[in-house]
């Protein structure tokens, strides 16, 4: 049994707490959080009674195998470099750290330490993600030349994390990542960016649009767009859909979780919709869902002494995607050549 910890009893925290439960081979045994009543709230929601303020009382007082920490992105570096010199494995939310400086000095902390550092990326982990990574895998659609990773919706995101509104970098930092690591995910590592930003909403101080166009040292070409001021007939949050196109056929995952993989064999449609989790909620299900199998992805690495698919050394690759596409969006959409971002 790995003993785990959580720093951080915020908004999405929640979903960890309820994923941990359902992990075989892992207990979180204690709760870290300043805010005294949010950590007395999710220690009552959750049962656990070990409680602490500080997470270097925390860690000093408490036989740990690993830490789970969900705070906000600020944070991330002193509470990964304590867990590492204390000899914990770490999983740390996405943003993994506000600069490629800072993520690179983390990511060394821990191979130094000889810990596990996984970054808690955990889109790819939808189940219609990785059913259509399955099928490119098995050949289904030939050699993928292009592609499109969307994700737009008018879903109100600020009432439960109110930083989006406030934060100085907002789409391409908080959610355009997790867009890029698909677009990575599916056709490989990235060349060059080129990126377009934009706010539309006037309420925020951010922008909230971002087109990027990737071209992936395969060859492919993929375009990465997102948005929070797209208001269509039907809300699609938080769904990403895809668009790919290969030498011997064609996949599209549209919204409803609808995935059609077209080739010379003809025509097939499959349903792709996650799981509804128990403790799950419509329309966050989704992603509720890939937070439970990325929890197990890191404990079944754990066990098996293997690298996470999203450890600290390959979120570098996706990170710095999004700040070339922030310096391609300030330069007039300069194509940002990767091997100089990185
Ligand atoms: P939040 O502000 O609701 O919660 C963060 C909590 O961390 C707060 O309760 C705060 O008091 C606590 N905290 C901050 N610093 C601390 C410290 N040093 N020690 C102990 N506690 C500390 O934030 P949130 O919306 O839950 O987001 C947390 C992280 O999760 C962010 O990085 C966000 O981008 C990420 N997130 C990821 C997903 C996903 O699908 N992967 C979804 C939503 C949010
Ligand atoms: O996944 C996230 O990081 C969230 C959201 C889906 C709202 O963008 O912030």
């Amino acid at each position: 049994m790995k003993r785990g910890a959580l720093i951080g009893c915020g908004f999405f925290a929640q979903n960890h707490l309820h994923a941990w439960r359902d992990v075989d081979g892992a207990e979180i045994l204690a709760l870290c959080d300043r805010d005294e009543a949010r950590l007395d709230e999710t220690a009552r929601r959750f049962g656990i009674e070990r409680t602490y303020r500080d997470a270097a009382a925390m860690i000093e007082a408490e036989a740990l195998d690993f830490v789970d920490i969900a705070t906000t992105v600020q944070t991330h570096r002193p509470l990964v470099e304590m867990a590492a010199s204390a000899g914990l494995h770490i999983v740390c939310q996405k943003p993994f750290a506000e600069t490629m400086a800072e993520a690179q000095a983390m990511v060394q902390v821990a191979t130094s330490a000889g810990v596990t550092l996984m970054v808690h990326e955990n889109f790819r982990w939808q189940s219609a993600i990785r059913a259509a990574k399955a099928e490119m895998d098995r050949g289904a659609i030939g050699w993928p030349f292009w592609g499109r990773v969307s994700f737009r919706s008018a879903y109100d995101v600020y009432s439960g994390q109110p930083y989006l509104a406030t934060d100085e970098k907002f789409i391409v930092q908080d959610l355009g990542i997790h867009i890029l690591d698909i677009a990575r995910f599916l056709f490989g590592d990235v060349a060059s960016i080129s990126a377009s930003t934009r706010r539309v909403n006037p309420k925020i101080r951010a922008e909230d649009v971002a087109t990027m166009m990737l071209v992936h040292e395969s060859g492919a070409t993929s375009i990465v767009d997102c948005s929070y001021a797209t208001s269509l007939p039907r809300e699609n949050f938080p769904e990403t859909l895809l668009e790919i196109d290969g030498s011997e056929g064609t996949l599209r995952l549209d919204a409803g979780y609808r995935m059609t993989v077209h080739n010379g064999e003809g025509t097939i449609e499959h349903d792709v919709s996650p799981p509804l989790l128990r403790w799950a909620e419509r329309p966050w299900h989704n992603i509720q869902e890939s937070v439970l199998n990325i929890e197990r992805h890191f404990i079944d690495c754990l066990s098996n002494g293997i690298s996470p698919e999203t450890s600290g050394a390959d979120n570098l690759k996706t990170l710095a995607l999004v700040y070339a596409a922030y310096t391609s969006a300030a330069e007039g959409n300069r194509t940002i050549a990767m091997r100089d971002a990185a």
